[in-house]
């Protein structure tokens, strides 16, 4: 008898896409209740041909009481391109911003490394985050890289970014563990405010309308499966909205 073990695509990626999965991990185990989150059954693994190359997609996902959707996705294009995106959903019944997170890696080297905590209030980030982020951003890296158009959705905090050599990769690890570190913290701390929920969910929209539109993303959507159901994707997996 033979068993067929799918292997993981996490032991064969960039370290730093490694390391970074495993701070997200042990960051959201330490400081939420986590519960299943079930993707539509085709969309938790995925694998596709990219120009002859192979693309796979692994999502990891949960919920918990603050959190609609906590996604973590690794993705592998051919042998050179990897990737970690990582978005945290928050219910609309709770006035947090959004958590996200992108590396970019080809033949591995970095290109792109983001994180920001966006805001979902027209009154821009709560106080408490506000002191938490204080003097973080782009400072301490040679390579700040310059935001596309749609880019105006994130704050004023986030670090945009090629970082090179060891030293800005841990100076990086070390910052999405501070964002997300504060971000897991505020959200056990502050209360629900159910009344806010049309202007959270407003707030929600107006940023995943725009990440909607990186086309370096949907490109390579694109190319490895075809433009509806990279339209698909981006709309349900990515960027997905609740339910009013
Ligand atoms: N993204 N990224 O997640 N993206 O998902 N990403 C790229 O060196 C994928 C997010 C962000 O300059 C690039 O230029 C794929 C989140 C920004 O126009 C590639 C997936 C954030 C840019 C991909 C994915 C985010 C960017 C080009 C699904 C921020 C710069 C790399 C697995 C919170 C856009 C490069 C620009 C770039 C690909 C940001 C190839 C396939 C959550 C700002």
């Amino acid at each position: 008898m033979s068993i067929t073990v799918k292997s993981s695509i996490r032991q064969h990626q960039h370290s730093v896409i490694c390391d970074l999965a495993d701070i997200i991990e042990a960051t959201w185990q330490r400081h939420l209740a986590l519960s299943p989150y079930h993707l539509p059954s085709d969309l938790g693994y995925v694998e596709s041909r990219l120009e002859g190359e192979r693309l796979v997609i692994e999502n990891v996902c949960y919920q918990t009481p603050e959190f609609r959707k906590l996604h973590l996705e690794l993705a592998q294009v051919g042998p050179n391109l990897d990737i970690l995106h990582c978005v945290m959903f928050p219910r609309p019944d709770y006035a947090l911003p959004m958590f996200g997170c992108d590396i970019v890696s080809g033949r591995g080297q970095i290109s792109a490394a983001v994180v920001d905590l966006s805001p979902t209030s027209s009154d821009g980030l709560p106080t408490a985050y506000i002191k938490g982020l204080e003097g973080m951003g782009t400072q301490g890296y040679s390579h700040p890289r310059e935001l596309p158009s749609w880019g105006h959705i994130f704050s004023e905090y986030c670090c945009f970014v090629k970082p090179i050599g060891s030293p800005e990769h841990k100076r990086f690890l070390n910052q999405v563990n501070h964002y997300l570190t504060l971000h897991c913290k505020q959200a056990k701390a502050i209360a629900a405010t159910p009344g806010k929920r049309t202007e959270i969910l407003a707030g929600q929209r107006n940023y995943c309308t725009h990440q909607q539109q990186n086309d370096k993303t949907r490109r390579i959507l694109e190319k490895a499966f075809d433009p509806v159901w990279a339209e698909r994707y981006m709309t349900t997996v990515l960027f997905d909205l609740p339910e009013e």
